[in-house]
């Protein structure tokens, strides 16, 4: 089973540089996009921002590919919590604790979080204040994804920052638990638009990265999982000998670093790290949909990205909703001020734009 799936990503390997081209092509024309947002967005204020972005990123993964796992989880904190809005950098405030602090929220990378402050930095220092932490994030995720080996697809911005974020309570009911089954799962999923499909291929983010033992050791002890691999199971053991052992593990066994359809091959050998993802595999709504992923990578990188361009556009705010944050990590203190400064860009681009038309 293991040896055709590798037999079908190598197959998939040969065309994948052709299906790309065709990918992103048919995603700028199929994608559904929300009001507000656009393809071009920061075609005439940050003509760059996507390659600086990607050219500082190419440099921090070659460091430590490991950040690209944490970059992309970010993104999917964000989108999940109050919606794509960046509401997951802010600090917590004297109002309450941040979406930081809440459970899910411990294991964020902390690097993640200096990562995007570094590069909304370089972005202004080209750009000015327009780009919004949120579109940073979006495009930091994307481009993690496709620096890991996985597709690569066009992200539409236009993106504003929130003004507010979730309480620890608001983080917990939108967010999944690693413990949740797939009925859970896909009805928290649905409750934000997303069908069993996006379901699995936004799962299969789990192909890179790391967890920590305290996520999935209740499959272990005190009474082992019955669905779990055996050989699998007493590896995970070695790493995490007690419950709550702080050290982490692999998500995907096969190739930990590499975005491809191996976490899919390693559920389909009962070798998913958490309940979430095994369970995928055990319900019989969305065990196909496992399997097709399994054998043909080609058609896991094109559902991974039309559902990723979903994700990323759930409960946005555009226009003249929320803000261009000047620090991720708070809420600027010159809204007032700033309102004239936008309506000032807006004016511009208006200018542009018409200017451009003639
Ligand atoms: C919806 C069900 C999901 C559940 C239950 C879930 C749960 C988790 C948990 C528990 C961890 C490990 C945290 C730790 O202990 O360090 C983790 C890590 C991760 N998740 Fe998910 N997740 C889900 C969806 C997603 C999605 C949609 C994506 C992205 C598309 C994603 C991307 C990642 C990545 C890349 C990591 C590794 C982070 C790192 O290495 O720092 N997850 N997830
Ligand atoms: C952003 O705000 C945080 C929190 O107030 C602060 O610690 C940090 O130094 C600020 N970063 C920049 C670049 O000003
Ligand atoms: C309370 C706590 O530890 N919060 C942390 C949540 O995660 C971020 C990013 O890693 C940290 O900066 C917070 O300190």
């Amino acid at each position: 089973m293991a040896s055709s799936a590798a037999a079908a990503s190598i197959v998939s390997l040969l065309f994948l540089s052709s299906s790309l081209l065709l990918v992103s092509e048919a995603q700028k024309t199929s994608a559904p996009i929300v009001n507000g947002l656009s393809w071009t967005f920061y075609k005439q204020s940050c003509p760059k921002v996507e390659s600086i972005i990607r050219n500082q990123l190419k440099k921090v993964f070659k460091k430590d590919i490991g950040q690209a796992a944490g970059l992309l989880r970010l993104h999917f904190h964000d989108c999940f919590v109050l919606g794509c809005e960046g509401s997951v950098l802010l600090d917590g405030s004297a109002s309450g604790p941040g979406e930081q602090e809440a459970i899910p929220n411990l294991t964020l990378r902390k690097e993640a979080f200096e990562i995007i402050d570094d590069l909304r930095a370089r972005v202004h220092k080209e750009c000015g204040r327009v780009v919004s932490c949120s579109d940073i994030v979006a495009i930091a995720a994307r481009d993690s994804v496709t620096l890991s080996g996985g597709p690569d697809y066009e992200v539409p911005l236009g993106r504003r920052d929130g003004l507010t974020f979730a309480t620890q309570q608001g983080t917990l009911d939108n967010l999944v638990p690693p413990f949740a089954d797939t009925t859970f799962l896909l009805d928290r999923l649905a409750s934000k638009n997303l069908d069993k499909t996006d379901a699995v291929a936004l799962s299969g983010g789990h192909t890179i990265g790391i967890s920590h033992c305290s996520s999935f050791t209740d499959r272990l002890y005190p009474t082992q999982d019955p669905t779990m691999d055996k050989t699998f199971a007493n590896n995970l053991k070695k790493s995490c000998p007690a419950a709550d052992s702080p050290n982490t593990v692999f998500q995907d066994i096969r190739s930990p670093n590499v975005f491809d359809n191996k976490y899919y091959v390693d559920l389909m050998n009962r070798q998913g790290l958490f309940t979430s993802d095994q369970d995928l595999y055990t319900d019989k709504r969305t065990r196909d949909i496992v399997k097709s992923f399994a054998v043909d990578e080609k058609l896991f990188f094109e559902q991974f990205a039309l559902s990723m361009i979903k994700m990323g556009q759930m409960s946005v705010l555009t226009g003249k909703q929320g803000e261009v944050r000047a620090n991720c990590s708070v809420r600027n203190t010159d809204n007032k001020n700033y309102l004239a400064s936008v309506v000032d860009d807006e004016v511009r681009e208006e200018g542009w734009s018409a200017e451009f038309r003639k």
